[in-house]
């Protein structure tokens, strides 16, 4: 029995392809949606169908709600997958999926609501004793209410934007006489990138490590988690490099760990997959820091790990299936590690779009890419420029680096700019390789000359 007899892919590029192949193993037909610029690309090619939506830019295409959803019903697809990014966290996407009868591969809309509540979502994880790191109970009013709780819990505090993403809407508080400006550009950043002026505060937590964990729900509210990931190598917000486990992960560590998510997953009656976040302090304690309602771009190492295949348990679980696996199912094998391959300078960050002229895959023992790119194809300017994900495997970490190492070098991509040449330096550098590393490493390192802007 298939789950669905055909589902469409609202998305485009390497993850696009990552749920066609779900789809096919699990033997449903698949649609694509393209952009007019998106035609020569390998979801059109892999999918049964694809149908155009609109021109390049994002707004008229992959954010398009009424053209994808029309898109399903002129194809007949019984359900959408929304990937990562576009609208795979936008709520009304997924109410208008529900409206229209399509069965939306995710969580419920008010799942999404929350997870892009972030205030609220601390407060309803604080409330129902998860941890979080001490600062607002919810969104804060106005300056005085900021000045208020940062007078309560010291210097440094963070200012967050409730509707956050990608580092916009916040501010680092040294000074206590600081805050009412900080507040005001913060809230000024926000409402103009996300249309919502919300901020929440936090004790600032300078040497935090980004530790997330993968959890499944059901939707008979079973629910259990796949490990941890540690996410702590990112720039500017955005991750680098991803791996499982963490370096010093325990038993008893991932029990704890896996226990929290499972636990803040069930307070907001999660369904499906989703990522719960935390800060790990110096000391190792841990705090909730958001839930991500998507499938995230490091799902694959989670995957190399466990065995799970976690788009196909995305779409059996959105059939109504019960959960495949109980907690005690999930064994933890081995190490992997992400590195994600950008269209970008490799010294400054800056996109490299234009014309790929030669691209030689690595392979071999323990490595997995996934990536829609090819030799011949123009990566173009309009979206994320991420080309490739390399994945790889081994019993131990160091022979995951190893070999992450060794399919770097094989990797060829010509005529593009690409960030491969950075991650070659990272690999060899005495702090990753010895796991001494936190969010700051990349704006400390003079390895990789990077220098962030707090
Ligand atoms: C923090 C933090 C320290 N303390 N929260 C959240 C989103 C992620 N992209 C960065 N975030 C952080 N949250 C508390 N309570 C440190 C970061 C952080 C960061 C903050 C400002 C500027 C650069 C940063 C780089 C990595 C992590």
């Amino acid at each position: 029995m298939t789950p669905f007899k055909k589902l469409l892919i609202a998305n485009r590029g390497e993850i696009a392809v990552r749920v066609i192949r779900a789809c096919h193993e699990l033997g449903i037909k698949t649609v694509a949606i393209y952009s007019a610029i998106d035609k020569e690309t390998l979801p059109v090619k892999f999918a049964d169908e694809a149908v155009c939506i609109g021109p390049a830019a994002s707004a008229q295409s992959y954010l398009n709600i009424p053209a994808i959803i029309s898109a399903a019903e002129i194809t007949d697809a019984e359900a959408i997958h929304p990937g990562y990014g576009f609208l795979a966290e936008n709520p009304h996407f997924a109410e208008a999926c529900l409206t229209s009868g399509i069965t939306f591969i995710g969580p419920t809309p008010e799942n999404i609501r929350l997870g892009g509540d972030k205030a609220r979502a601390r407060q309803t994880m604080k409330r129902r004793g998860i941890p979080v790191v001490p600062g607002s109970d919810g969104p804060i009013q106005d300056e005085e209410a900021a000045i208020k709780i940062i007078k309560k819990i010291g210097v440094p505090a963070i200012l967050k934007a409730s509707a956050g993403g990608g580092g916009r809407g916040m501010r680092i508080v040294y000074e206590e006489k600081e805050t009412e400006e900080l507040f005001h550009m913060a809230q000024r950043e926000s409402l103009a990138a996300f249309g919502n002026g919300d901020l929440y505060v936090e004790k600032y937590i300078p040497e935090m490590r980004h530790i997330e964990v993968q959890v499944l729900a059901d939707n008979k509210g079973s629910i259990i988690h796949l490990g941890e990931r540690d996410c702590s190598i990112q720039r500017r917000h955005q991750k680098l490099i991803e791996e499982s486990p963490y370096i010093f992960s325990t038993p008893k560590f991932r029990k704890k760990i896996g226990e929290l998510a499972v636990k803040a997953a069930r307070v907001m009656k999660y369904k499906n997959a989703g990522t719960v976040e935390f800060i790990m302090d110096n000391s190792g304690a841990l705090y909730f820091m958001e839930i991500n309602t998507r499938i995230q771009v490091e799902h694959p190492v989670t995957e190399m790990i466990t065995g799970v295949d976690l788009v196909k348990e995305q779409i059996k679980l959105a059939s109504g299936e019960p959960l495949s696996y109980k907690q005690h199912d999930i064994k933890f094998s081995g190490h992997s590690i992400e590195c994600r391959i950008n269209a970008e300078d490799p010294e400054r960050f800056v996109p490299s779009s234009g014309k790929i002229t030669s691209f030689i895959l690595p392979g071999g023992p323990g490595i997995r890419v996934d990536t829609a790119a090819y030799s011949g194809w123009t990566v173009p300017a309009h979206y994320d420029s991420l080309i490739a994900k390399v994945v790889a495997y081994g019993r131990n970490r160091e022979e995951a680096i190893a070999r992450m190492h060794r399919a770097l070098r094989e990797f060829v991509v010509e005529g593009i700019k690409t960030t491969i040449p950075f991650y070659l330096r990272i690999l060899n550098d005495p702090l990753f390789l010895t796991g001494n590393f936190n969010t700051q490493f990349l704006s400390k390192n003079s390895n990789t000359s990077e220098k962030e802007k707090l």
